[in-house]
């Protein structure tokens, strides 16, 4: 196992990987930003880099940090490098370990034209579109007729909500093509894009998934993550509720049976629309999620050491006989912004966080923590779990009532309409109930 780590992330997710690396018996380096100066995993790293405010972004940064600091092993998190291919080439370059898959993978699945091509080939099918990539508006607009409407326009290399848009009607359709492949363009250097049906109905569900590197993988089950705003999840569930078992049983082992064909190693997630009874690939994720603990809550495994073990020894440590589940995890994401979903940065005056039977927390946050404005608002999951998903529910519920956070705004108030309403209950959501029924 690795004897120091550098932890390349800030917030929720660094804290959340610190306290896993302190259980092995890793030393950690954190590193932070001026804005970032009062963090609480700077508390219990062993060393501290600061780094300038933008250099989340900067492979070279995290990488000289990591040299100078004696470290064996970067530890990405979400987000920022995550998915950088080019970062991971570089740490694996200087011969420090990437906790995460090979570059040439990160490469490969993050075009997700190519991605979807892989997922076919192993009878994942995608959903019905564009075969390869176009760049070109006249094409495009000639395959959009030919695809029909509505349709989504996605960028090859897009994700976190940019890249993406609906498109409803052939009006529309140059404003769109345009404005997403510029989204694309300003992220990542080529500007390919494919065109899918647009799935009125669908719900989103995905995959976790783990390989060593060499063939061997197991799946951890299902989530839900139907309840996106503008692309950016709310609330996730494990596992998805009401889906025939042997359907999804033949999900998850085409999924296994995708990531061992291509020796895909470490920690990732398959995504797909699950629509009629028809699952549909959409893309695969070569990351840790925001929204793992909801399958940790449920299979007992933690997901970070997993990570650790396998990048350090290059063997999985559990077999698929090992994962059991048990149970319902559903998770809110709570985003400190105002109820017109503009950050709300600031001071945090007061901060009561939900405990007791069946709930988990993951937060940097303390009362007298001063939120920043320059990052994402997520600041707060709030992980309840049951015996069942009703009872999930009923926990969670009695979790946000015991939520306090003064002196910022947050989402909490969306998320108790949500759990109150009687289609989230009854477990009919799809992707449009949030725009159908609650905002
Ligand atoms: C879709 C879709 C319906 N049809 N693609 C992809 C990225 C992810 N953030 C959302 N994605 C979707 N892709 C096709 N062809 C529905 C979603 C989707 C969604 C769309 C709008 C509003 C909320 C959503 C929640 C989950 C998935």
């Amino acid at each position: 196992m690795f004897r120091r780590v550098l932890i390349a992330n800030r917030g929720e997710i660094a804290l959340r990987i610190l306290r896993t690396c302190r259980e092995l018996g890793i030393q950690t380096v954190a590193v932070y930003s001026r804005a970032d100066a009062d963090s609480l995993h700077l508390r219990f790293s062993d060393e501290v880099v600061c780094i300038s405010e933008t250099s989340y972004l900067d492979a070279n940064s995290m990488v000289v940090a990591a040299k100078n600091t004696d470290c064996e092993a970067i530890h990405p998190g979400y987000g920022f490098l995550a998915e950088n291919a080019d970062f991971a080439g570089l740490v694996e370059g200087e011969g420090i370990t990437f906790v995460g898959p090979t570059a040439e993978t990160i490469s490969l699945l993050g075009d997700k034209s190519s991605a979807r091509k892989i997922a076919q080939s192993f009878g994942l099918n995608p959903v019905p579109g564009s075969v390869g990539t176009v760049e070109e508006l006249a094409p495009a607009k000639q395959l959009a007729d030919d695809i029909g409407y509505p349709l989504m326009v996605k960028a090859a290399h897009g994700g976190g909500g940019s890249g993406i848009r609906l498109v409803r009607e052939s009006a529309e359709f140059e404003r769109a093509f345009t404005e997403a492949q510029a989204e694309s363009l300003a992220l990542f250097p080529d500007g390919k894009m494919y065109l899918e049906k647009f799935l009125e109905r669908a719900r989103h569900i995905e995959v976790q998934v783990m390989g060593d590197g060499a063939g061997r993988a197991i799946q951890l089950g299902s989530r839900e993550c139907s309840i996106q705003r503008k692309h950016q999840k709310l609330i996730e569930e494990a596992p998805a509720a009401n889906i025939p078992m042997d359907e999804l049983q033949a999900l998850l082992a085409l999924s296994v049976e995708m990531v061992s064909g291509i020796e895909y190693r470490n920690a990732g997630t398959l995504e797909f629309l699950y629509q009629d009874g028809e699952f549909y690939f959409i893309e695969m994720n070569t990351r840790l999620q925001v929204e793992h603990p909801v399958t940790e809550c449920i299979t007992g495994v933690d997901l970070v050491r997993l990570q650790f073990e396998v990048a350090s020894s290059g063997e999985l440590h559990l077999s698929q006989d090992d994962i059991s589940q048990e149970g319902h995890a559903i998770e809110c994401r709570i985003n400190a912004e105002d109820s017109d979903f503009r950050p709300s940065p600031g001071l945090v005056s007061d901060l009561e966080m939900p405990g007791g039977p069946g709930v988990r927390v993951d937060s940097n946050l303390y009362s007298g923590y001063r939120i920043p404005h320059q990052y994402d608002s997520l600041v707060v999951k709030i992980v309840t779990f049951n015996s069942a998903r009703h009872g999930a529910i009923v926990r969670m519920r009695r979790a946000l009532d015991e939520f306090i956070m003064k002196g910022v705004a947050s989402n909490a108030e969306l998320h108790k309409r949500i759990l109150d309403h009687e289609t989230f209950r009854d477990a009919r959501i799809d992707t449009n109930f949030l725009q159908r029924e609650i905002i």
